[in-house]
């Protein structure tokens, strides 16, 4: 199977981890989607990053649709619960670190445009969902092993990608200060292969 993703996406980096937690062989295809030459959106409509494709034809997105898919295509290493209830508590968490991740990405878009034509306020709205996104996520991790209770889950993943990229693109936030629970949380998954391996480059 090949992944389609660049180095530095949240979401592919996700995907990424999930395939080395699950040990499962790939090729890696990179593809800056803001590039003209960025096929992309003849794959995925909506002309973003990661897609799988499968060795069958089939196509893959988003990330959310491909982790599932692959924690279901192999028994090891499991990070979605099997019982449907957790599954949800599990994928929900994902979500909500996905959508902090959504809003860097959109802040980061924004600090792109020219200085006069970015919106203050733009910025602004998205940085009160990281921040009420991190306070909430640091609440239900108070007195936990991980975030989603005793067991690593695809919810630890998603938080560690998006915690690493808000460092990466966005390191005036500070979270590591502010939320010192998310900071331990995050150290002990720099400890595993699967994160110092798929860091995003120095760039
Ligand atoms: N919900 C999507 C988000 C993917 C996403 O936003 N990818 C960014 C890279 S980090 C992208 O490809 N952006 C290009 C664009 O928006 O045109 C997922 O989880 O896969």
């Amino acid at each position: 199977m090949k992944l389609i993703t660049s180095y530095t996406s949240p979401f592919g980096r996700k995907v990424r981890i999930v395939l080395a937690e699950k040990r499962i062989e790939y090729q890696l295809i990179e593809d800056n989607t803001l590039s003209y030459e960025s096929g992309v959106s003849i794959l995925n409509p909506l002309g973003k990053v990661p897609i799988l494709l499968l060795d069958d034809g089939r196509t893959l997105y988003d990330s959310s649709v491909i982790v599932d898919f692959l924690d279901h295509s192999s028994p090891a290493g499991k990070l979605i619960p099997s019982d449907h209830r957790q599954a949800i508590s599990i994928k929900r968490r994902e979500a909500l670190a996905d959508g902090i991740s959504d809003a860097a990405v959109l802040i980061r878009q924004e600090q792109m445009r020219p200085p006069p034509l970015q919106s203050t306020e733009w910025i602004t709205h998205q940085q009160a969902k990281i921040e009420r996104g991190l306070e909430h996520i640091a609440n239900e991790l108070e007195g936990q092993k991980w975030w989603g209770g005793d067991l690593f889950s695809l919810a630890d993943v998603a938080l560690g990608c998006t915690l690493a990229y808000l460092d990466f693109r966005l390191p005036a936030l500070d979270w590591q200060k502010r939320h010192p629970n998310l900071r331990r949380f995050y150290s002990k998954l720099e400890e595993r292969p699967s994160f110092t391996e798929t860091a995003p480059p120095m760039i």
